[in-house]
């Protein structure tokens, strides 16, 4: 399984969401964390049988002496020192490359070679969260998106340091005045997800919360016309009306 998992993310047509990602780390680590676990366990649960004090000492046992290094250069003990040093690098090396090569797809974005279905502006302020869509509506608090979609956000604030995160889709990212910071995420099933502030930001930092709702699709597309905002207004926006809109929030 954990090989399937590993070989998955190298198929060049293939294009997973953070969430994924972070989870198979998840799992990547716990399976060999237990793997080794259960045999270190059993190791030494084997050694202290096999070694066990059976009343017949006969004096010639070549127990280690405090302050001896073990150098076992009679018997095979330095053999299973350099086994089991050498091990465990190749596993930790192997983790740390692993893990390094998939973040680097996350760093990388959907930007590559995917498309995603929308973007949708994220400003963060005291003390709330703004979202500006395509079609020039906005809304606060509560972000609307379609089902089985790749989703991109820009995240920015609009006075002091704040996160923008969902811990259920596994992303967080910086929203820093006159800065965006980019992320993305996928939606499969109508849903409900929390969103919260990561970045202590004033006092009503706790209260910072909010929600984006995944909604079928047919259902969003009638959500999205109806606030699509008049031709007029539209104009407006493009002309860079962003500084209204904040005034109107606040
Ligand atoms: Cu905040």
């Amino acid at each position: 399984m954990i090989e399937s998992l590993v070989l998955s993310h190298q198929a060049p047509e293939e294009w997973r969401a953070q969430a994924e990602i972070f989870n198979e780390i998840f799992f990547v680590f716990l399976a060999i964390g237990t793997i080794v676990g259960i045999v270190v366990v059993t190791y030494t649960l084997l050694h202290l049988y096999k070694y066990r004090d059976r009343g017949d000492d006969d004096g010639d046992f070549d127990a280690p002496v405090l302050g001896e290094i073990p150098t076992g250069q009679q018997s095979g003990k330095s053999k299973k020192l350099f086994l089991s040093f050498g091990l465990s690098a190749l596993i930790v090396i192997s983790l740390v490359v692993y893990a390094y090569g998939l973040l680097l797809v996350v760093e990388q974005g959907p930007a590559e070679d995917v498309e995603p279905d929308m973007e949708v502006e994220v400003v963060g302020f005291q003390f709330g969260w703004e979202f500006n869509y395509e079609n020039g509506h906005s809304e606060l608090n509560t972000m609307h998106v379609p089902e089985d979609s790749v989703i991109e956000l820009q995240v920015t604030s609009q006075d002091v340091w704040h996160n923008f995160g969902v811990a259920e889709l596994r992303i967080k990212a910086d929203s820093i005045p006159g800065q965006y910071a980019n992320t993305w995420f996928t939606t499969d099933e109508p849903g409900e997800y929390l969103i919260m502030c990561y970045e202590l930001c004033g006092s009503g930092h706790s209260d910072m919360d909010g929600e984006i709702v995944v909604m079928e699709q047919e259902e969003f597309d009638d959500w999205y016309a109806e606030n699509e905002p008049d031709e007029d207004d539209e104009d407006e926006e493009e002309n860079g009306a962003n500084d209204e809109e904040e005034e109107e929030d606040s």
